[in-house]
């Protein structure tokens, strides 16, 4: 059964501190870290885990790189802010370098993940009534149940979780929402004029990381393009080699209309977002209708390159498709009967925990911790695991062994 959980004097004291001061939105692990480096983390006790969350894949490269690190600090020496009333050397650098990385004509640089969704909302209505002629505020975006875009009103305005939505309306209108994975539902939706834009994730990461079958990213991505609808990539999670390519559309050859990008685009450091797109969308916006204070702010053009940069040179995706494919191996070798679905691709993956007790994935995580290991579970049943892209095949092997002891220490 679980090994007795208690936490050391020093966490209690963290603990208790941030739940006098800080709002309680969150239920986190009862962990305290205080110092990361590539795949690990250290607690306030000096006690070493694998994070096998990576901060919900905002870390793919992993903790505190030592090239992305050089990069913020040389920056943050010269200059970090001048706002887009003027304009700054990085940004020019930045923004070819990363039109050019992904090949799009331009980028809207912005900051957190769900203010690169907004932005591409907001582009595809504009593209709708400028370049496709819907009639003004008639525009409509097609999304998937079971989404996770972010936690703005806007944004949960679509969502499906109750937990989400819950005391925040009233909500904004123009969405309709699809089952997804599926084909035949995304057909019917798209036979309405007013529908602008399909806002998708390649994989579904908050839902439990929910793998659409074969072939379902390039048959929504054409029914699109026949109706004349952008069809809108959120990577945010599933992008920048976590998958085991460089974005998870690119395992269908999907080159998506609007792509957005957010968390591991600064390794980690500080939050940077950023939504590409080619002239006939991205130009419909006209100076003064977006922006953002901090976007596109020298400091994160800097961390940004770099932490692009190491993906490729260190040959991150390659790794992932690599430890990832492992990783499900030594899972499914397991065999363990609590262990319902093991799925993923690359390095995001996730196990679904059949057992009577409703919160033995949270206990198994509790278990995981003694253990040495950091997950944490997602919708009451399933438990990520997403470790850096940087893991070994020795680490793969020494944390099946972690996962493989707790499961028999709890089970
Ligand atoms: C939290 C979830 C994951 C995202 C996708 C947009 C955003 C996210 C596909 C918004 C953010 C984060 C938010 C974070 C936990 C984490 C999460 F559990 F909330 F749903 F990863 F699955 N699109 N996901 O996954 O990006 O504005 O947060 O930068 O605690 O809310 P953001």
């Amino acid at each position: 059964m679980l090994t007795v959980m208690n936490v050391s004097e020093r966490t209690q004291y963290f603990l208790d501190r941030e739940e006098r001061y800080g709002a309680h939105n969150y239920h986190p692990l009862p962990v305290v870290l205080s110092r990361g480096e590539g795949v690990y983390v250290w607690d306030v006790d000096d006690k070493r885990y694998y994070d096998f969350l990576s901060a919900y894949s905002a870390v793919n490269q992993g903790h505190c790189h030592p090239a992305i690190v050089a990069s913020f600090i040389e920056q943050a020496q010269k200059l970090t802010l001048v706002s887009r009333a003027f304009h700054s050397e990085l940004m020019a650098e930045y923004t070819e370098y990363i039109t050019r990385y992904f090949g799009y004509d331009k980028v809207l640089p912005m900051n957190t993940g769900v203010e690169g969704v907004e932005t591409a909302l907001k582009l595809a209505r504009k593209w709708g009534y400028m370049v496709k002629g819907v009639t003004d505020n008639k525009a409509k975006i097609i999304v998937c149940a079971d989404n996770f875009h972010g936690r703005t009103i806007n944004v949960i305005s679509f969502s499906t979780d109750p937990q989400s939505r819950e005391g925040f309306g009233p909500f904004t209108p123009g969405y309709e929402i699809v089952p997804y994975n599926d084909i035949p539902a995304l057909q019917l939706a798209l036979q309405d004029n007013n529908v602008v834009g399909f806002l998708v994730e390649p994989i579904q990461g908050e839902a439990g990381v929910v793998v659409p079958e074969d072939g379902y990213l390039s048959k929504a991505a054409s029914l699109c393009k026949e109706a004349n609808v952008l069809f809108i990539a959120d990577e945010i999670q599933t992008g920048l080699a976590r998958t085991g390519k460089m974005l998870a559309c690119d395992h269908e050859n999907v080159r998506p209309d609007i792509l957005i990008l957010g968390k591991a685009l600064s390794g980690g450091t500080m939050p940077v977002s950023a939504v590409l797109a080619d002239d006939e969308i991205m130009l419909t916006i006209k100076p003064g209708e977006h922006g953002s204070t901090y976007g596109g702010n020298p400091l994160a053009c800097k961390v940004t390159m770099t932490a692009l940069q190491v993906l490729q040179d260190e040959k991150m995706a390659e790794n992932a498709a690599v430890q990832g494919e492992y990783f499900r191996e030594q899972l499914k070798a397991l065999n363990h009967p609590n262990i319902g679905i093991i799925r993923g691709k690359g390095l995001l993956n996730a196990i679904v925990i059949d057992h009577a007790n409703k919160e033995a994935a949270w206990d198994l995580c509790l278990q995981l911790k003694a253990n040495g290991l950091l997950a944490k579970p997602t919708h009451g049943d399933k438990i990520r695991f997403a470790p850096p892209l940087v893991i070994s095949r020795a680490q793969v092997e020494e944390c099946t062994g972690i996962i493989k002891q707790s499961l028999e220490q709890y089970f």
